[in-house]
């Protein structure tokens, strides 16, 4: 009998500057409900899913960001995507810009199952881009100024039927990401990402080269975790600015099985066997019998490159 586990990649399409959170709650119920009509067991929203991707802006006194991120969890803006999500039975993970009690900002993740209980947080470990306004720049990538690294690590929850994980945008980009949850036997890792479809110091690498490193980093990280990946892109052009979509579902094997084909609000599905990841990790990935941590000390002893001599 199949560990069926049916999920809904909610990829958002443009969220302009002028747009409220309550509208973009209004699309995402949407999608929700959509999901839970196709007998979705969670459906995946994006990165800072609740507003338009505010890092590409500089503003001297960071305060100016604050009306950007949440204060509560959930809070009267969210609230009716845990309605929904009781009333369908359907969990979710949600994007978002966080404020703590302390002060302190994250770019915020949360999974959330199908009694809409808040079951795990993450918040985003690999910050890409830069503190200061960079005039080199065509565009700027500001998660640097507005974000603290994340402080809870890589962690894996056993929930909905299947061990659940949880990354934001750039950590797919990291091998790290993935083999520390690979580690606590992660069977679906959920993702958010909003990538600018053209690189600010490089413009000749544009959206094909951009989403063939979306998926390459996503394929590689399910194939050698034996692990399902799931990518929803924030798309579209947000008040002159191209973000690229392609949303995907990759299986175990590296495969990708369902993708996104517009730069719209669009709910892929994929109905997923969660022991399709047996087979890798008691084989080919069985880390127990195959890894050898002797040798892998300067992963976690150093931070950049020191070359030889
Ligand atoms: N965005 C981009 C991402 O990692 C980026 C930043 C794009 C970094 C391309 C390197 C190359 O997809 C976020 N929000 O991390």
């Amino acid at each position: 009998m199949p560990r069926t586990f049916k999920i809904g990649a909610a990829q958002s399409g443009p969220i302009q500057l002028a747009d409220s959170k309550k509208s973009i709650v209004k699309r995402l119920v949407e999608m929700m409900k959509q999901a839970a009509s196709e007998g979705c067991d969670v459906v995946v929203f994006t990165e800072l899913a609740l507003t338009t991707f505010f890092p590409r802006y500089f503003t001297e006194d960071r305060a100016e960001m604050d009306k950007y991120f949440e204060t509560e969890m959930p809070g009267p803006i969210t609230q009716p995507l845990f309605d929904t999500a009781r009333e369908k039975g359907i969990g979710f993970y949600l994007g978002y810009g966080e404020i703590t009690p302390e002060g302190l900002h994250y770019n915020t993740a949360i999974l959330v199952d199908k009694s809409a209980n808040i079951v795990g947080k993450y918040r985003k470990v690999h910050l890409p881009g830069h503190v200061e306004f960079d005039t080199k720049r065509t565009h700027q990538h500001l998660e640097k100024r507005y974000f603290s690294p994340g402080d809870l690590g890589f962690n894996a929850w056993r929930t909905m039927g299947g061990i659940m994980g949880m990354a934001i945008c750039n950590d797919r980009r990291w091998p790290e990401t993935y083999r520390v949850m690979g580690l606590q036997g992660v069977e679906v890792i959920m993702l958010g990402y909003n990538t600018p479809s053209v690189n600010s110091q490089y413009n000749s690498e544009g959206p094909e080269i951009r989403k063939f490193h979306s998926r390459l980093s996503m394929q590689a990280g399910a194939y050698q975790n034996s692990t399902y990946v799931v990518g929803v892109a924030k798309a579209g052009n947000e008040d002159g600015f191209p973000l690229f979509g392609d949303s995907c579902i990759v299986d175990p094997n590296g495969h990708v099985i369902a993708h996104a084909t517009t730069e719209e609000d669009e709910l892929v599905v994929a109905e997923c066997d969660l022991d399709l990841c047996n087979f890798g990790k008691e084989t080919i990935f069985d880390f127990a019998r195959h890894r050898r941590i002797e040798h892998y000390g300067l992963i976690t002893e150093q931070t950049g490159v020191i070359a030889p001599d």
